[in-house]
């Protein structure tokens, strides 16, 4: 049982923001913060609703966080009784996340006596808009109560206040609070129902927030406890009212009871770990931290619809605006294809319904054909301003070239496509406009590349690549390579509805006028420039010039670092005229393309950049782990493994750019630890649709296994010292 808790015993003040991001619950819908019940937009309390944005003017464009509708607040004899009013002697706090279940039991002293508040809640897989909680209150000796328990609609917002037009109700003993979004005048309703068998009732309402007090003369030692329902409904649902489908659930919710919702949505996560456990034996500190990550993942899918993705902080906050980034389809997305295929499904389509976006970006550079948004949110539009960070030493916004420059974007999207593609088979995909996708990237690298006629090939200048410390270079092998990769699935895409689907074909070509690109692509996918291993190291370099750079120890490098949290890249910071990178990016290159490079390239690459890499991103250790895991470096790809496994576990990651609050959770080291334990360890491959394995289990694993599937087919593999076996299930 303990494999499947996460728990904290002891009561911390400076872990609040930590807690709220590791015992974080969520359904795909929503998330909610793992603070406690009693706590307000102070410490961070937050249901992060996806799908639904809004911007003040001036400000970023970020998602909407839902009046809190599990605010409770106990008073004993008039005294506020919480972990920040009162002493306290115990605390636990404990996400359960076989069943996604969080929970907590406090003892607090207040006047020579003692009072104890137990609670546990979950956000409900089965009805993605409820979250159910049941609290119970007890004291050592007779006094007055006073539970103070509804909706609080003055929430934390990083670049708000997003609601306003705040109206609350109490209605057929629901409460209910409506507020308005500012930009696209969403409805945002929370309607609560409680069951209840003690205290004199009042309804108490103020401008952002109703709640009921609860008042009773509490016997020494007796357990007076409750459930609460809330749901939360908006506009965005197209639901009709949002508020009657709150009364309408509420009202469900309460018929039903607790225990059988909470049987419910548990059984449904019970079913997804029969298809995502990996179960490890003879590491417990592994075991635990996979199926934590396991866990992040599931929670923030999206289950429900095809019009949203997984923002790089999950839904753990409005950090990074809420934004998409290649984070999805390079780091979480094959978790889905071999686990959830549907789930990918909707990920995949996310990025076909951006195209709009995608086109309007290309256009606004110059450019034909997609470029994709480096931070996408609902709309597909671009999210990421010119000035991302802030200077810490003059306080002024730094000009970033993420959005103008990290083109590998685009290439990252038809990655996505590809991937879900070959191992679905589901050609549908590619008709219901992933093909359309595939030849805009295409085109809108042609239009990128640069031809360069005395080298009769075509270059990519003035590029960002993965490590974002060095700006504006030229050539970089992961991103000319990808270029390369997205003309060869295009080329792949055409030959297939050409041959099955020519009506289509015909179609497409003359809907987007493609004609006359099919040479131009050609073109570019032959005489493509990238950069090779240098003869005499094996070296490839990261970018033209790179090597000529400052040779610095990245702890020499960290020598000079004047102030906290100053920004090492950019035009002026201290990585930028060294070679000390931010994260994986050649490591990447040959993770990705492996069959292209042999083992000495890879051993000398990984040996080279591993000193010089930062790993200031939590994409980056992953990366190092799978490609240390290939060269048989185990000891090197367990430790990079249970970097990015625990990186949430252990919240030592920053905290800040500049000025800007980066915290939250790391779907994409989740997504991480999974590919590296699986694509890593396992060593799993494919071949003609069957899946393969090529181990090199960490020296304390004695074995480990999981299942997978590919083409509609499931296997189970297990794999020990000795011997590995794959089965059909
Ligand atoms: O996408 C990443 C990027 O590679 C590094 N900075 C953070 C982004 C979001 O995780």
């Amino acid at each position: 049982m303990k494999q499947w808790v996460l728990g904290n015993k002891g009561y911390n003040r400076a872990r609040i923001g930590l807690n709220g991001n590791n015992f974080l619950l969520a359904n795909g819908y929503m998330g909610y913060r793992g603070t406690l019940e009693e706590y307000t937009k102070i410490q961070h309390t937050a249901c992060t609703l996806t799908g639904i944005y809004d911007q003040l003017k001036g400000k970023w464009r970020e998602p909407v966080n839902a009046p809190n509708g599990l605010f409770v607040k106990v008073y004993c004899n008039g005294k506020p009784v919480t972990v920040l009013d009162s002493n306290i002697k115990e605390h636990t706090q404990i996400l359960d996340f076989k069943s996604a279940v969080h929970k907590r039991r406090t003892v607090l002293k207040i006047d020579h006596n003692e009072i104890i508040i137990t609670s546990e809640r979950f956000v409900s897989l089965h009805d993605l808009h409820l979250m159910c909680m049941r609290y119970s209150v007890s004291s050592l000796k007779n006094c007055e109560i006073t539970i103070e328990t509804g909706i609080d609609g003055d929430v934390w917002d990083i670049n708000g206040p997003h609601l306003k037009n705040f109206s609350t109700r109490f209605n057929d003993n629901c409460l209910v609070l409506k507020a308005v979004t500012n930009e696209q005048k969403h409805t945002i309703a929370v309607v609560e129902g409680i069951k209840i068998k003690f205290g004199k009732h009042k309804i108490n309402k103020r401008k952002k927030i109703i709640t009921r007090l609860i008042e009773f003369e509490a016997e020494a030692g007796k357990e007076y406890t409750f459930s609460k329902y809330v749901s939360v409904f908006t506009t965005n649902d197209n639901v009709g009212d949002p508020v009657e489908a709150g009364f309408a659930s509420i009202q469900n919710s309460l018929e039903q009871g607790y225990e059988k919702l909470l049987e419910n949505h548990s059984n449904l996560w019970h079913k997804r770990w029969e298809n995502a456990d990996i179960i490890i034996d003879g590491d417990k500190k592994a075991q635990f931290a996979i199926r934590y990550s396991i866990y992040h993942l599931l929670a923030i899918a999206p289950v429900h619809s095809d019009k949203i993705s997984i923002p790089a902080r999950g839904l753990s906050s409005q950090v990074y605006k809420g934004a998409i980034f290649w984070d999805t389809e390079l780091f979480m997305l094959p978790f889905f294809i071999y686990n959830f295929p549907q789930i990918a499904r909707n990920l995949v389509k996310y990025r076909i319904h951006s195209l709009p976006g995608a086109r309007q970006k290309a256009k606004e550079y110059g450019y034909d054909g997609a470029f994709y948004a480096w931070e996408s949110q609902d709309n597909g539009k671009e999210a990421c301003t010119h000035f991302n960070v802030i200077d810490v030493f003059t306080g002024r916004p730094l000009r970033t070239f993420y959005r103008d420059k990290q083109i590998h974007i685009s290439a990252d999207v038809v990655y996505g496509i590809w991937e879900y593609y070959k191992a679905t088979g589901d050609e549908k995909i590619l008709l219901e406009g992933g093909a359309e996708v595939i030849l805009e990237c295409a085109r809108f690298y042609y239009s990128f590349a640069y031809f360069k006629k005395d080298k009769n090939r075509y270059e990519i200048l003035d590029v960002t690549t993965p490590d974002e410390y060095h700006e504006r270079v030229n050539n970089n092998p992961y991103t000319n390579r990808m270029i390369k990769y997205t003309a060869d699935v295009a080329f792949e895409t055409l030959e297939l509805l050409k041959n099955k689907y020519n009506k289509v074909y015909k179609n497409l070509i003359s809907k987007i006028n493609f004609r006359d690109d099919i040479a131009k692509i050609k073109d570019l996918q032959k005489n493509l420039y990238i950069s090779e291993p240098l003869k005499k190291t094996d070296i490839i370099e990261q970018f033209d010039n790179y090597l000529k750079l400052e040779d610095i120890d990245l702890k020499k490098l960290k020598s000079r670092i004047i102030k906290p949290n100053e920004y090492l890249g950019g035009p002026s910071g201290l990585a930028t005229t060294t070679q000390i990178i931010k994260q994986a990016d050649v490591i990447l290159l040959l993770n990705q393309f492996k069959d292209e490079y042999s083992n000495q390239v890879k051993k000398a690459n990984w040996e080279y950049y591993e000193p010089r890499t930062e790993h200031g991103s939590s994409l980056s250790t992953s990366m190092y782990s799978i490609l240390a895991a290939h060269l048989r470096k185990t000891d090197w790809a367990y430790k990079y493994f249970m970097k990015t496994a625990t990186i949430d576990l252990e919240g030592k990651y920053k905290q800040y750019v500049g000025t800007l609050y980066i915290g939250g959770t790391h779907p994409a080291a989740n997504g991480g630890t999974w590919l590296a334990a699986i694509f890593g360890f396992a060593g799993l491959s494919f071949k003609n649709d069957k899946p393969l394995v090529n181990p090199k289990l960490p020296k304390k694993w004695k074995s480990m296994k999981f299942n997978t599937q590919i083409k509609g087919k499931r296997y189970s593999i297990e794999i020990s010292k000795s011997k590995s076996k794959i089965v059909s299930v």
